[in-house]
């Protein structure tokens, strides 16, 4: 122990009640300047640690505990604050996919990836919207999800995804999808057959998302994925097609662009009567974009959702890159009644997109060089996942637009009345208010009786 600063060097080791003072003037004053010393030193430690004490606990709070929720194994709830888009700008003619990616603290261009699942499992989407993820029918019921190029592992990934979560695998189906007696998963190309497309890491983390989340919603569905040969809406509308031709009364569609005005002429392909399609309304904020905008689907906008520790709804504000607005070209569907809008208005419903909320998903092609447990959002969740609650309600033979059951049931439905993805004057149509507004539509899922 140096002689030279005694009480600093107690100081250091913590030891302050154990320096003894010579009882003189002198060693008053020295008392005081070591006082003196412990309290600025105090004050210095208090500064230094306060905000790293905030800091882990708000990662305390953003954590889950460990544990088995209702059978299905733990995930990690990790508040984040940065997030990209997946896929690249779409090109004329094409779509872009709706995900986005939680990324690196330190470079929000890099995608992160998590040692274990990061982000909502099937326990917290069942549990926050009121359904137990098994559709009550003999016969499975098909969710078509319609994406742009090939995921080659994705079978492997849902499998790896039901395995971590404790839920059903889904075997590959070895009959056609529509006459399977057990629910399967089956992956074809627009042309019904299975010469892939090429792989494109971006939409592969799309497919990841899509294929998981719907899975996660409903665990006895058969899940079909039509792989598009682009990201064209010539190709993107083929796939669209092929879905219903095999057999999907639930097609669910993660991607879309600007709105462009020979966009009706494309409308055809959503008039499905008996067929519920979702459709996401983009990440973009203020604004509607095609297909969320076409008259014959429901377009699904984005919430972010808070979920209790017990799994049950926490609550949801709009998400502030979920799509929405007036849609230039789109006549009004009789069923919407909203009053500032003289065209057909985006969104329907919503459900969780927020990124910072997103879904845990297992994507086992490499994304920016990296691989396996991604966070993902986006309307690109939401819109599966009302696909998936389509299909848990068996309801989409009658009415042949869904959304007329949606306005028939509100009270199966929880309004979202906070939040905005914009400026717009302060009107609905980018404000979550009571009653409909566009971010959010109509509201969340509760149960499925709105579907
Ligand atoms: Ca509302």
């Amino acid at each position: 122990m140096p002689e030279a600063n005694p009480p600093l060097a107690e100081i250091k080791k913590g030891k302050l009640m154990a320096i003894k003072f010579p009882n003189t003037s002198n060693g008053v004053k020295q008392k005081f300047i070591l006082i003196s010393k412990r309290l600025i030193l105090s004050l210095v430690f208090s500064l230094m640690l306060f905000p790293a004490m905030t800091a882990a606990q708000k990662e305390d709070k953003g954590q889950s505990r460990e544990g088995d929720r209702g059978g299905e194994k733990f995930f990690q709830r990790t508040q984040l604050r940065h997030n990209k888009k997946v896929c690249d700008n779409p090109a004329a003619d094409e779509a872009a996919c709706h995900a986005r990616v939680a990324t690196e603290d330190a470079n929000p261009k890099a995608a992160k990836t998590f040692i274990a699942p990061s982000g909502y499992g099937p326990a917290q989407f069942r549990g926050a919207y009121g359904v137990n993820g098994i559709a009550s029918s003999t016969s499975p019921r098909i969710i078509a999800i319609v994406d742009a190029y090939d995921h080659p592992s994705i079978k492997n990934d849902l499998d790896v995804y039901s395995a971590q979560f404790g839920i059903p695998t889904l075997p590959n189906c070895n009959v056609a999808i529509a006459s399977s007696p057990v629910p399967c998963f089956k992956k074809v190309n627009q042309n019904g057959g299975t010469n892939y497309p090429q792989q494109n890491a971006g939409w592969a983390l799309e497919i990841a998302l899509d294929v998981e989340a719907a899975h996660a919603l409903c665990q006895n569905c058969s899940i079909l994925l039509v792989e598009a040969s682009s990201a064209s809406y010539t190709n993107l509308l083929a796939a669209e097609d092929r879905a219903a031709i095999l057999g999907a009364k639930i097609i669910s569609n993660s991607w879309g662009s600007n709105e462009f005005s020979s966009q009706t002429a494309l409308d055809y392909h959503f008039n499905k009567p008996g067929v519920a399609i979702t459709v996401s309304s983009g990440d973009s904020g203020y604004g509607a974009q095609y297909p969320a905008s076409s008259r014959y689907i429901t377009a699904v906008g984005g919430t972010s959702l808070t979920v209790n520790d017990d799994n049950s709804y926490g609550g949801e504000t709009a998400w502030s890159g979920s799509g929405s607005g007036c849609s230039l070209y789109e006549t009004k569907p009789a069923w919407q009644k909203d009053a500032s809008c003289a065209k057909r208005t985006v969104a329907d419903v919503s459900a969780v997109a927020d990124p910072n909320t997103g879904a845990a998903v297992y994507d086992s092609v490499r994304y920016q060089g990296v691989r396996g447990w991604f966070q993902v959002g986006g309307t690109s969740l939401s819109a599966p996942i009302i696909a998936a609650i389509y299909a848990l309600s068996g309801n989409t033979a009658s009415p042949s637009i869904p959304y007329i059951s949606v306005s028939s049931t509100p009270s199966s439905l929880r309004d979202v009345i906070s939040g905005s993805n914009g400026s717009c004057g302060g009107s609905y149509l980018c404000t979550a208010f009571p009653g409909y507004d566009g971010p959010t539509g109509l509201g969340s899922p509760n149960g499925f009786g709105a579907f």
